[in-house]
């Protein structure tokens, strides 16, 4: 591909944030080589991997589930676009650790309405669910998550890995055009005034 048309493309930062073990490392291994580890390497400092679409350009920050290393991980989450919270299925207390995973992204934005892509991994475990769809329903009526997503997947069968991408594109555009509204919305303000 030409250096040019690369530079067309739109860079977005995505982040991957949630508790130890619920499967971060393993998703975006999933969606970038269409592998599964079953070995558990703890990650300790974040590292991002490129992805790229036609039209997008995407960097997946995987960053550690360890609040030790929270003042560390701190620096790489500023100025992200999406914040995909990640919980498993089969683990009540990552699901309730949600909140405060959302308030550590929000503390360090400078835009205070982002948008979550939460993302519930090891749905091939159902037998073992601790966390019922009705839960994360209710959660996603609440207005704090409002124009956030949620799907549920597995990294070990790749089921919805793919629905998880339309869905980081789609939210990503939908955030391109609302800031092409705002920047519109501005100009002509200040032609008016
Ligand atoms: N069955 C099943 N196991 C999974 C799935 N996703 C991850 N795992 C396993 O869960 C364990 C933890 O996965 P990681 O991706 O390393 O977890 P992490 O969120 O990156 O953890 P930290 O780096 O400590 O924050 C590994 O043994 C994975 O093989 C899944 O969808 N299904
Ligand atoms: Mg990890």
């Amino acid at each position: 591909m030409s250096a040019e048309k690369r530079s067309k493309k739109i860079i977005k930062k995505v982040v991957f944030m949630g508790p130890q073990g619920v499967g971060k490392t393993t998703l975006i291994q999933r969606l970038m080589d269409d592998q599964f580890g079953e070995d558990y390497q703890p990650t300790v400092s974040p590292q991002f991997s490129v992805y790229e679409t036609k039209t997008h350009v995407f960097q997946f920050w995987d960053t550690s589930g360890n609040q030790m290393f929270q003042s560390f991980t701190q620096y790489y989450l500023r100025g992200a676009d999406l914040c995909v919270l990640v919980y498993n299925i089969v683990d009540l207390f990552s699901y309730y650790d949600l909140s405060l995973w959302r308030d550590f992204y929000l503390s360090v934005q400078a835009n205070k309405t982002c948008q979550f892509l939460i993302v519930a991994t090891k749905a091939d475990v159902d037998k073992l669910r601790a966390v019922e769809q009705t839960k994360i329903k209710y959660l996603m009526k609440q207005p704090q998550y409002k124009q956030s997503y949620y799907i549920e997947v597995s990294s070990k069968t790749g089921y919805k890995i793919k629905n998880m991408m339309k869905l980081i594109l789609m939210m990503c555009q939908r955030q391109a055009n609302n800031d092409q509204y705002s920047a519109n919305h501005v100009a002509n303000s200040t032609i008016k005034a």
